[in-house]
């Protein structure tokens, strides 16, 4: 993409818009709807995938499926859309959330501005115009007023470049980016890396089809039983006759889904009943442990490892050959719950099967890839298909991928390059009218991510309106403010123990990235009282210059 003054002096080729959304998961399609039904403005939304669906599209690998229950894991915004659509299981699994959100795309008739196997690569930012000169890998040229990358915290895969990286021969396959037509591993021999929640969902279910399956562990992770089940009948019925009722207890809390069994503090029980709470959350499935069980464990050191030794206590349990278990459990010293926490299913059992054996590669790293396997510490695995379960490189990764330049032509991997910087996750200095959804520093993958998503979405919606209707041209965070923010953010983190584990909430994942905690910890309720309060005081921590051009996006918002 050319320089600012090109692209202006070359302007018969830029289609004028009022907003780019790039992604159509969860946020770009609300985002949409909202921006083109409730304002009327004039949108296109770019997504680089087939289809609608973002996370749901991309992420086919067997066993994918939400950890949040469904009736919370899904759109608050519409009382209809609420009702009218049953899911069929406790936590959805892949393919009923894409059906879900093709639902939506249909039925918000969404699809007809959404251009699809198309990745938007450049997005530079013109002060004299107050627009974003945007430009698509098909040649597309867009002059827009806004622009919403709703790329996803959780969308660009992390591939780690192993010595020889390329060069098997057999399959390979990528989690976050799984064919479509699915795989059958029947009669295979099969090497998996990682053990995240990804491959924790993904290993039971291809142990059960493939010759042998090898396991290649990194770091042993603690998670906890899913208790997924069938739908059942007066579950669905109270959900949906208490809808407005469920999602304001999910704002109560602290992630967006309520728990009804937390306590403060696990040192205040005595060894006894702590275990008796811990195996009633175990029991309950999900986040109960992690999230819904004490108010201290991620606070407080000890605290922490009465739930660690809770789990190890259950690995040891469930899985057979005390070696393989030894391996399985986190050693002493990692903290439990500073990482996500995966649930599964079955994933202990499975490695009680012949079929499946583990690789500890702390003790035994990969050394290659080879044409026909993957060699650790002069070992040789020999494997039909290799699965990278590798995880993402998150919050920025997607964001990076895109040439971003704000004022003066700077680039936002230059501004972000010791960590990012954002007024509430919304917006960075010095790139005005730009803003992130479920970016970093915002509540983002600690809350019920939909949720999230419309909390922002709406708030930038309203923005917009704002500044339609008051004849501003630019939006831009203060950067003093940004500093306070970002300052709040790891107070907080700071408060806890999460910012201690090696995990991508801080980016430790990513060789070279700078590691910095991403996630506001603050709560989304309080989360959202500052964000609503910013905005009702005008925009306070913004900066708000007037229009230097009159714009057809004005005129629209004053029309309603
Ligand atoms: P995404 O769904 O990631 O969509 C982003 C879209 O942007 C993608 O389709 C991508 O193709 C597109 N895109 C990116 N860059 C470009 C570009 N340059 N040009 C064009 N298109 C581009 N969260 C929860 O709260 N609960 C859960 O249970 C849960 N389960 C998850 C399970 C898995 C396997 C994963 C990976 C994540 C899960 N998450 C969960 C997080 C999940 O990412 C969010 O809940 C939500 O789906 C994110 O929606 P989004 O629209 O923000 O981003
Ligand atoms: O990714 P991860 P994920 N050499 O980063 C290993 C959401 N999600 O896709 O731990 C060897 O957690 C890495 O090892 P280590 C959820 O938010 C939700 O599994 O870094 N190994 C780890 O074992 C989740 O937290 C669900 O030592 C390497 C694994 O790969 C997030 O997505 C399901 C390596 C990556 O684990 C990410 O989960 C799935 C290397 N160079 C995902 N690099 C639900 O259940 C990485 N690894 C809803």
């Amino acid at each position: 993409m050319p320089h600012n003054n090109q692209v202006v002096s070359s302007v018969n080729s830029v289609v004028e818009i009022d907003a780019v959304v790039v992604g159509a998961g969860f946020a770009g399609l609300y985002m949409l709807h909202l921006l083109r039904d409730k304002l009327k403005l004039n949108v296109e939304v770019y997504d680089s995938a087939e289809g609608v669906g973002g996370t749901w599209y991309w992420n086919r690998y067997p066993g994918a499926r939400c950890d949040i229950p469904s009736h919370h894991y899904s759109y608050s915004f519409s009382a209809e859309l609420q009702q009218e659509w049953t899911w069929s299981e406790k936590y959805a699994a892949q393919p009923e959330i894409l059906s879900y959100l093709n639902h939506v795309a249909e039925r918000y008739d969404l699809l007809k501005d959404i251009q699809f196997s198309t990745r938007v690569v450049a997005a530079h930012y013109d002060a004299t115009q107050q627009r974003w000169l945007i430009e698509t890998d098909s040649g597309r040229r867009l002059s827009a007023k806004y622009f919403v990358p709703a790329v996803g915290t959780l969308s660009s895969a992390n591939i780690p470049k192993f010595k020889g990286h390329g060069s098997f021969e057999g399959e390979v396959y990528f989690t976050g980016h799984w064919p479509k037509e699915g795989v059958d591993f029947t009669g295979k021999r099969v090497g998996i890396i990682g053990t995240g929640a990804t491959a924790m969902q993904a290993i039971p279910l291809i142990a059960e089809q493939a010759a042998h399956l090898t396991v290649f562990q990194r770091t042993p992770n603690f998670a906890a039983p899913l208790v997924n089940e069938p739908m059942r009948r007066d579950v669905d019925q109270a959900a949906k006759a208490n809808y407005p009722e469920l999602r304001r207890q999910a704002w109560e809390t602290f992630a967006g889904v309520p728990f009804d069994r937390l306590k403060p503090s696990a040192l205040e029980e005595s060894e006894e009943q702590r275990r008796a709470h811990y195996e009633a959350c175990w029991q309950d499935g999900g986040f109960s442990l992690w999230i819904g069980s004490y108010g201290d464990i991620l606070f407080n050191k000890e605290a922490n490892e009465t739930a660690a030794e809770f789990v190890r206590a259950k690995i040891r349990e469930r899985v057979k050959d005390p070696v393989i278990a030894s391996v399985l459990c986190p050693p002493a010293g990692q903290t439990y719950g500073t990482k996500r926490q995966p649930c599964e299913t079955n994933y202990y059992e499975t490695f009680n099967r012949q079929n499946v054996s583990l690789v500890d590669i702390k003790k035994a790293p990969i050394e290659e890839i080879t044409g026909t396997g993957i060699t650790t510490a002069g070992t040789q695995h020999e494997f039909d298909a290799i699965i990278y379960a590798t995880g993402f490189d998150a919050f920025t990764g997607a964001l990076f991928k895109i040439d971003i330049r704000g004022r003066d032509g700077r680039t936002l991997q230059e501004y972000w390059s010791q960590g990012p910087r954002t007024l509430v996750g919304l917006a960075a200095h010095g790139f005005p009218n730009m803003f992130t959804i479920t970016g970093p520093q915002s509540p983002s993958v600690l809350f019920n991510m939909p949720l999230g998503i419309e909390m922002h979405c709406e708030w930038i919606a309203d923005c917009i309106e704002y500044m339609e209707l008051n004849g501003f041209g630019s939006i831009e965070a203060n950067r003093k403010d940004e500093d306070e923010w970002i300052s709040h953010v790891k107070e907080v983190a700071d408060s806890t123990l999460l910012p201690e584990a090696t995990s991508w909430y801080s980016g430790a994942n990513i060789p070279g990235k700078p590691q910095v905690f991403m996630v506001y910890l603050g709560g989304g309720k309080h989360y959202k009282q500052v964000i609503t309060e910013m905005a009702d005081k005008g925009y306070a921590g913004f900066k708000l210059e007037q229009a230097a051009v009159a714009d057809s996006a004005r005129k629209v918002c004053e029309a309603l």
